[in-house]
């Protein structure tokens, strides 16, 4: 059984413990620029529709009375770290997952505490009596369900989903009460008619794949009840990142982009040089106005090439409505094993798979290169202007390239936008999508357009998410007269 521990408006409640003047008041934690946000605001601040991330004038026009404090992060950070030597007495594992809260794995623990309700009784009790302070505690025989159980009797709740119980719970759980639905998925979603896990179960878990990519996999799974992921004890947590203060805010989407893809790399690299791999990969935002967001993903096979830590920290990074000018990037990974841990393979290798391979491959050599002849003599292809290679055809000077897209690429407005881009550049060939998910694309015309299209293809349609473009040369195409969508 699994224990989902979440402090009640922690920062707010840490204050009011500490000063008795603000106990009972409408009180927000909010840092002091003209444009703050509310970090967090007291359970008698949000009678008044308070909530975190609200801008603070916002939350003076709610509540006249309210009082503001400013964040004291070091004391939060200090009382984080008694919360969780609390739960340390009744678990070894445990896997604090931000300032406030943890999952704790009571399985192996009732000989000693008793059952997951009563360990869950004492450790509310013990941090109420040790540290003055209210908890929620949800108990679930998986995480997501022990997460989900924690937020439903805010504050000082205790709610425990048993396996009985889970069937009926599942099927009323609404869509986004689980973490990591982005703003797409729900709208796909919506088309779908799917509002509730009740609903995901309607539909079959290839048919989720195809409408909502590896989440869908994700969604159809829990819908069942179904969730892999462990409690990660906290040696398992070290991370390592990479992290630059930019030298001007930008709010550029292909900067953004290309530093990601620079400490990916780095982080990349530092993983091999300590044989390590990584499970989980994390970006952190810092904007301009110094609010600040991570956001971090569990992946489902331990890496260490930059290019797959890349692809997750982008697909993170465009989760992030980037309403703001960004003045810090940075990315960290963590979940990290010796690369020498043999990781179970699924029989079938996912299509994935072999492409990963490849990379770290190509990752090992470049550190070698790396080594020998210092940083500048090797960049990634998306940091490196795109050329192209000149063959002569037919007298004239073409060039025909294959280019696989992967991604969320395919349908009939990605196909429609190459065409379009195709046709104003030039080039001729055909545009199809592949059965495993890509899009396929053949471009000839001058080296210019061709080198022209496929930096297209790097980017892509627009709301498309392109992960990995792969390039390939052509000598003996055949002449196309024009460029068609090919089905
Ligand atoms: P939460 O657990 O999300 O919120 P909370 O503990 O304040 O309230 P609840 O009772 O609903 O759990 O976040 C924990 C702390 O993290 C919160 O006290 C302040 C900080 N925080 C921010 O700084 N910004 C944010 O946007 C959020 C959501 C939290
Ligand atoms: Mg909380």
């Amino acid at each position: 059984m699994i224990l989902h521990i979440d402090m009640d408006a922690f920062f707010a409640s840490v204050e009011q413990r500490d000063n008795s003047e603000l106990k009972n008041r409408p009180v927000v934690i909010c840092g002091s620029s003209p444009r703050a946000v509310v970090s967090t605001a007291s359970y008698e601040a949000r009678q008044f529709g308070i909530h975190s991330a609200m801008p603070l004038f916002q939350a003076r026009q709610r509540c006249r009375n309210l009082v503001v404090v400013p964040v004291n992060m070091e004391k939060y950070a200090r009382v984080s770290r008694q919360i969780m030597a609390v739960i340390s007495r009744f678990s070894p594992l445990v896997e604090p997952v931000s300032i406030d809260e943890a999952y704790a794995d009571v399985t192996g623990c009732r000989t000693l505490f008793g059952p997951p309700e009563a360990i869950a009784m004492q450790i509310k009790q013990h941090i109420l009596t040790d540290l003055s302070l209210t908890c929620s505690i949800g108990i679930a025989p998986v995480k997501f369900l022990a997460k989900i159980a924690s937020d439903m009797h805010k504050p000082d709740g205790l709610t425990h989903i048993s396996k009985e119980q889970m069937p009926a719970v599942l099927k009323d759980l609404p869509i986004e009460k689980i973490s990591g639905v982005g703003t797409r998925a729900m709208k796909q979603m919506g088309v779908l008619n799917i509002r509730t896990l009740g609903d995901v179960q309607r539909f079959d878990a290839d048919f989720l794949s195809r409408k909502l990519g590896k989440f869908g996999a994700r969604l159809f799974e829990l819908s069942w009840g179904i969730d892999t992921s462990r409690v990660e004890t906290r040696s398992l947590r070290k991370s390592i990142s990479s992290e630059t203060t930019l030298a001007a805010d930008t709010a550029d989407f292909l900067e953004a982009k290309d530093i990601l893809l620079a400490h990916a790399r780095r982080v990349g690299r530092d993983l091999r040089k300590k044989d390590l791999v990584c499970q989980n990969v994390a970006i952190k935002i810092t904007f301009s106005d110094f609010t600040r967001i991570t956001r971090s993903r569990k992946i489902d096979a331990p890496v260490c090439s930059g290019e797959a830590i890349f692809h997750v920290a982008l697909s993170l990074f465009e989760q992030v409505p980037l309403k703001k000018k960004i003045r810090l990037l940075g990315v960290g990974v963590s979940h990290l094993q010796s690369a020498d841990i043999p990781v179970q393979m699924p029989l079938i290798p996912p299509a994935g798979h072999r492409i990963k391979k490849q990379w770290e491959t190509v990752d090992r050599a470049v550190d070698q290169i790396y080594e020998k002849f210092g940083r500048d003599m090797v960049t990634p292809a998306v940091l490196k202007p795109m050329t192209a290679k000149p063959l002569a055809k037919g007298g004239k000077m073409t060039q025909s390239m294959k280019v696989l897209i992967f991604g969320k690429v395919q349908g009939v407005f990605f196909r429609m936008e190459t065409l379009k881009a195709a046709q104003k550049t030039g080039v001729t060939g055909y545009v199809r999508n592949r059965a495993d998910g890509s899009v396929e694309a053949v471009f000839q015309g001058t080296p210019d357009q061709v080198a022209q299209m496929e930096k297209w293809c790097h980017t892509g349609a627009p709301a498309s998410r392109v992960d990995r473009v792969v390039t390939e040369d052509m000598p003996s195409a055949p002449d196309f007269r024009a460029f068609e969508i090919r089905y």
